[in-house]
C-alpha cells in the first residue's frame, strides 16, 4: 500500500518495508542508477526501508533545483510571505505528528514518549521561532560625521547566503535536521538536506509537508546515503553549494571542512563532545542523580549533550555511585510503542561494537565496573536488536581512553575531587568543549565556576533545557559558530553594510 510519496510501502516475504527516496525540485525521485541502500531496525536488525542513494548526477540535479528557487519565486518572496509559510509548515508538521513520531521512532528504536514530547514538538517548533527571529530582527544604522557637514548613513542589509548544504546525525534526526532548515529557510536560503543513512525517513516526510503548504519547489531539497564517497562528500565538493552546515563527529568536520576549504565556504559546525558533570557536596543531591541519570542514559545515551565524566566530591562519592547505579539498574527496554519502556537500543550494530568495544577497554584500563559492562538479555523477538546494558565506571586513570574520548553511548566514568580549583582542571583537561552540569545550592561557586568552565553551554541544577532563541555552540573541538535565535542569522545570512552620503 502506498502511504505516503516519499516514504511508501512495499511488500517483502511477509513484512513491510518502506521505499524512501531522494526529494529534489518537490519530486521524489529513486537514484537514477538504481542504487539503493537497506536502513535496519536498530530493535532487531530487520530491514525497514530501502534507501535511494543519491550519485554525483543527484547531488547536481538538487543543488540545480536550490540555485533556480533561490532565483525564482522562493527569491522573490517577502520576509512575510516567508515567516506565513513557514508557520504553515510548523502547523503542517503539528498537523501529522504521529507520522513524524513513527517514521522517528521506527529509524532510531528510542522510546515514543521522547519523541512526542521532545523530539518532534521541538522540530516544528524550529521553524517558528527562527522565521518570528528574521521577522522580528531589526538591523544596524549609523549616521556619520562628514567634512561637509552633511554627514552620511550606514545601514546594514542581511541577505540569504544562497544554497546551503545540510548534513545530518542520527542521534535526534528530525530535531536536529529542523534547527539548520529552519532558520536557513526563514533567513530567505534553499537547502540540499543530507540526513544520516541511518535515519532517512523524517527528512523524507518533511518533502510532503513542504509540497503541501505550497512551499516553491526546489526550496527543499534531500539526498540519501553516506559520507565518504557517497552523498555526504559529493555535496560538500558541489560548487554550487555557498555553506554548509554539519552536526555529527569531529573527525567528520575536519573533513568537511577540508572540501570547504576548496571555494572559501563558510562551515557551521556541532561536533562531538566528553561532557563533565560537577557535583558539589551541597547540592540537592536526589535531583542531581536524577538528573544525571538522564544526561547520561536518555536516548541511550547518543545526546551530544551527555554526561560521560562525573565529577564529585569526596564526601559524598560513594553514596552517589550508589544512587546512580541503583538509578540505572531500573531502565525498562523496550520497544518505542511499550508505554513503560523508557530504554531503546543504539542506533545500529556498528554503533554497538563500537560502544562495547569501550566496554572492553574500561576493563582492560583498570576500571571497576559498578553497574553493566555488556550486553543484556533480551526476548527471543529484540534478540538481534542493538542493546547494551547502561554502564557505570570508577577507577579509571584521567588519560585512560575511555575518560578521554567520546563514546557516544550509555556509561560514564565517576571520580571523586576535593576542591573547585581541581574539578575545574579536570573538567577542563579535554580536546572537547560542548557542555557542563554543576551542581551546588552555592550561588556563588555556581556562577564561579560557570565562568571557568571551557564550553558553549553551561546548566546549573538542570540539564537540556534551551530556549531555542539563545546560542547553542561547542568551544574547542565541539564545534564552530553559534546556533540558535538571532546567533543563527551569523550563518544563514552575510551583512551588507551601505553608505549613503546625505
Ligand atoms: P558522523 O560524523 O559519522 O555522521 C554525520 C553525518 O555526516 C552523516 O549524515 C554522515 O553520512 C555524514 N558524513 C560522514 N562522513 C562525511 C564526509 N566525509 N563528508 C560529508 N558527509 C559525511 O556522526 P554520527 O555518527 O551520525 O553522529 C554522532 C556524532 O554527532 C557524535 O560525535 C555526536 O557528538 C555528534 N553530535 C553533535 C551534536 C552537537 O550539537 N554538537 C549534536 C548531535 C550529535
Ligand atoms: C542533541 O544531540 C542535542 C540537542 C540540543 C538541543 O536540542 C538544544 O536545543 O539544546
Amino acid at each position: 500500500m502506498r502511504i505516503a510519496v516519499g516514504t511508501s510501502d512495499t511488500s517483502i516475504s511477509g513484512g513491510s518495508m518502506r521505499l524512501v527516496d531522494n526529494f529534489i525540485a518537490g519530486e521524489y525521485l529513486a537514484s537514477a542508477s538504481s542504487r539503493r541502500f537497506d536502513k535496519r531496525s536498530p530493535l532487531d536488525d530487520r530491514v525497514i526501508a530501502s534507501v535511494a542513494e543519491a550519485g554525483r548526477g543527484e547531488i547536481d540535479a538538487a543543488v540545480g533545483a536550490a540555485r533556480a528557487a533561490l532565483a525564482g519565486e522562493w527569491g522573490a518572496l517577502t520576509t512575510e510571505q516567508r515567516v506565513d509559510l513557514l508557520h504553515g509548515v510548523a502547523n503542517e508538521i503539528t498537523r501529522r505528528f504521529e507520522d513524524f513520531v513513527a517514521a522517528e521512532m521506527a529509524d532510531t528504536g528510542q522510546p515514543g514518549h521522547v519523541m512526542r514530547h521532545v523530539f518532534i514538538p521541538r522540530g516544528a517548533a524550529n521553524f517558528k521561532v527562527f522565521a518570528d527571529v528574521v521577522k522580528n530582527v531589526a538591523s544596524e544604522s549609523f549616521r556619520m560625521a562628514t567634512p561637509d557637514g552633511q554627514g552620511a548613513l550606514n545601514y546594514a542589509i542581511r541577505v540569504p547566503k544562497g544554497v546551503i548544504g545540510v548534513i545530518c546525525p542520527w542521534n535526534a534526526p528530525f530535531m536536529l535536521m529542523t534547527w539548520k532548515v529552519g532558520p536557513a529557510l526563514a533567513c530567505g536560503n534553499t537547502v540540499v538536506v543530507k540526513p544520516s543513512e541511518e535515519s532517512p525517513q523524517t527528512a523524507a516526510l518533511l518533502g510532503e509537508v513542504m509540497n503541501a503548504v505550497g512551499v516553491p519547489k526546489g526550496v527543499y531539497n534531500v539526498v540519501h546515503g553516506f559520507g565518504p564517497d557517497s552523498a555526504g562528500e559529493f555535496l560538500t565538493q558541489h560548487p554550487g553549494v555557498d555553506a554548509i552546515t554539519f552536526t555529527g563527529e569531529t573527525r567528520t568536520g575536519a573533513a568537511i571542512m577540508k572540501a570547504a576549504s576548496e571555494g572559501m565556504r563558510d562551515v557551521s559546525f556541532e561536533l562531538g563532545g566528553k561532557n563533565a558533570a560537577i557535583v558539589f557536596a551541597d547540592c540537592d543531591f536526589d535531583a542531581a542523580v536524577g538528573t544525571i541519570f538522564r544526561s547520561a542514559f536518555l536516548n541511550t545515551g547518543q545526546v551530544c549533550l551527555g554526561t560521560e565524566r562525573v565529577y564529585v566530591e569526596r564526601p559524598i562519592f560513594a553514596r552517589f555511585v550508589q544512587a546512580l547505579k541503583a538509578r540505572a539498574e531500573t531502565v525498562k527496554y523496550g520497544r518505542p510503542e511499550d508505554h513503560d519502556a523508557d530504554y531503546g537500543p543504539l542506533i545500529s550494530q556498528a554503533h554497538r561494537q563500537k560502544v562495547l568495544s569501550y566496554y572492553r577497554k574500561a576493563v582492560e584500563e583498570g576500571a571497576t565496573v559498578v553497574t553493566g559492562g555488556g550486553v543484556p538479555e533480551m526476548p527471543e523477538a529484540l534478540a538481534d536488536g542493538a542493546w547494551v546494558q547502561p554502564t557505570i565506571w570508577t577507577g579509571l586513570a584521567d588519560d585512560a581512553a575511555v575518560v578521554r574520548e567520546e563514546i557516544f553511548g550509555p556509561c560514564c566514568h565517576i571520580r571523586p575531587f576535593d576542591s573547585e580549583d581541581e574539578v575545574v582542571g579536570l573538567a577542563n583537561d579535554t580536546v572537547y568543549g560542548l557542555s557542563t552540569t554543576i551542581w551546588t545550592t552555592s550561588l556563588a561557586r555556581a556562577h564561579r565556576v560557570a565562568a571557568r568552565v571551557e564550553v558553549g553551554i553551561t546548566w546549573v541544577n538542570s540539564w537540556f533545557l534551551r530556549d531555542l532563541r539563545t546560542p547553542f555552540g561547542g568551544s574547542k573541538q565541539s564545534g564552530i559558530g553559534r546556533e540558535g535565535g538571532v546567533h543563527s542569522l551569523e550563518f544563514y545570512t552575510e551583512t551588507r553594510n551601505i553608505c549613503v552620503k546625505l
